[in-house]
């Protein structure tokens, strides 16, 4: 394999609400996350690998130890920083309202990595809506669309000169379903109507945020060659029996639902059959206004943003009647006519979300033959009980995971797809929504144990290092684990970046 591009953004990736707490400093009021986590408090028995729902007030404390993370990210040698701005933060009382104070964290914390060389990429929107914006019908009403105008304006123009990538919203799939579809996320309206709606003005919005960007690009406040993308976590589809043509033509309707559904409107310009369909079958025509399929027209986005975790076995629903040993979640997806298994003969965490890398370069084929878009992962890692012991974290199976997901970007770029990035899940523990605090993803410990709340290393951050270092992942079989463990070992003895 070629190695990476020598200006290939090697990042991490985390989220406003699962790492920064200070959720009342600063001026800040409560979002729909901090209202959902109060309401719903739950805490499994120990190292059960259940939803774990506990406070963010606090999460990772990144709000008041944003300069030693910036010292610990440079440490990694990562050259980017993909982070949700809160909107809640910037925006605490009303759609007009600026909270001088929460801008002005964003910019020291960004200038704090801009200083060591690391590129913020911001996403505009992660699941997080401020209250009063909930109070006037959140992202499945009109009101969405004119807030998040004035929101994306702030961040372009005051951001703007730290970075020349953005990304409008991070996985309107997760989000829609979750909370709109199903109950397990807020704001939990569990109604298909309001799915649609809510489909469809997050689509709306992010083509009124690129008109938002093309005008702060002609005012000066983001460069010329910047970019806006939107940021995806389609799981490539694959049939459970490739020779079954009821399970082929179930890969293609999870397809329409699970990529068409929400990579045409803000790269095409243009809404698929399926919510046309829906529009007819939930008479919603008055929402779907001329102007705005003019704007999603004019307005579509530079880049694809992918949050590849795992593809996705998928097998007819007719099949599932017969005595067929296998797991099935029953998967509140729009449709029925296509089922999520889970063969034993497969390999998956422990939380058992499905373990096959190869489908990353596979679906990124897909995505760059439909789409011809520049592609960066924006989300990428593995969620696991870590056990801490001599101070680190000896991960070997994230280093395996992260190894095996990066050669396949590796393997991507040999074939001619354009990445440009690769933004692993994450730089240090926090709020989990599947499993809080026990479902550790970081390449960077925090000790939620002892509530110190403290940084420390893990293996797989010398693992990143080293990739970043010579341009390029290694062969699985030769992983130098023991050296990481030992680099992790001795920087938690005498590096001060562990010290607050
Ligand atoms: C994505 C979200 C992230 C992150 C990740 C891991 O859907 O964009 O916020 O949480 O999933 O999911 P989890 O933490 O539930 O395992």
């Amino acid at each position: 394999m070629k190695k990476f591009p020598s200006n290939f953004i090697f990042s991490t990736s985390t989220c406003s609400y699962q790492i920064e707490g200070g959720r009342l400093l600063g001026g800040r009021k409560h979002s729909n996350w901090d209202k959902f986590t109060i309401e719903n408090y739950y805490i499994p028995p120990e190292g059960v690998a259940a939803r774990e729902i506990a406070s963010i007030d606090v999460a990772a404390d990144y709000y008041n130890r944003y300069k030693q993370d910036a010292k610990i990210m440079k440490k990694i040698g990562v050259n980017g920083f993909t982070y949700n701005m809160d909107w809640a933060r910037i925006f605490p009382n009303n759609e007009d309202e600026v909270n001088e104070e929460g801008i002005k964290f964003y910019e020291k914390a960004f200038k704090a990595l801009y200083k060591k060389g690391i590129k913020l990429i911001p996403i505009l929107y992660h699941w997080d809506s401020p209250l009063w914006l909930e109070e006037k019908g959140g992202t499945s009403s009109r009101a969405f669309l004119e807030a998040f105008r004035k929101f994306a304006r702030v961040i372009f123009t005051r951001l703007g000169k730290y970075t020349d990538i953005f990304y409008v919203n991070d996985e309107n799939s997760t989000y829609t379903v979750s909370a709109y579809l199903d109950d397990y996320n807020p704001p939990r309206k569990k109604d298909e109507k309001e799915f649609w709606k809510a489909v469809y003005y997050l689509s709306i919005s992010g083509a009124i945020a690129k008109q938002e960007f093309e005008l702060a690009k002609k005012q000066g406040y983001v460069s010329q060659k910047a970019l806006l993308g939107i940021d995806h976590d389609w799981c490539p589809p694959l049939p459970y029996d490739a020779k079954n043509k009821d399970d082929i033509k179930a890969c293609e309707i999870f397809n329409e639902y699970n990529l068409n559904l929400y990579l045409d409107p803000n790269i095409l310009g243009t809404f698929p059959k399926c919510f046309h369909d829906a529009i007819k079958k939930f008479k919603l025509n008055d929402m779907v206004l001329e102007e705005d399929l003019k704007i999603l027209k004019e307005n579509t986005l530079d880049l694809i943003g992918w949050n590849y975790y795992r593809p996705a076995i998928i097998a007819n629903p007719k099949r599932l009647k017969k005595k067929i040993k296998w797991q099935v979640e029953p998967q509140t997806f729009i449709t029925k006519e296509a089922y999520i298994v889970f063969p034993k003969t497969e390999r998956y965490t422990s939380w058992n979300w499905l373990i096959k890398p190869e489908y990353l370069s596979v679906g990124a084929k897909i995505l760059w033959e439909k789409y011809q878009r520049p592609l960066m992962i924006i989300e990428n890692g593995i969620g696991y009980f870590d056990v801490r012991e001599n101070g680190i974290v000896n991960d070997t199976y994230r280093i395996d995971y992260l190894n095996e997901h990066l050669q396949q970007v590796q393997i991507a770029i040999d074939q001619g797809i354009p990445f440009i990035g690769y933004s692993l899940w994450t730089y240090c523990d926090i709020f989990s929504p599947s499993g809080g605090y026990r479902k550790k993803y970081g390449l960077v410990g925090v000790d939620f144990e002892n509530k110190t709340l403290s940084r420390f290393p893990k293996s797989s951050m010398f693992w990143y290092n080293d990739v970043i270092n010579n341009l390029t992942t290694f062969d699985q079989d030769k992983l130098e684990y023991d050296k990481y463990k030992n680099l992790a070992l001795e920087s938690y003895q005498k590096d001060k970046i562990w010290r607050k």
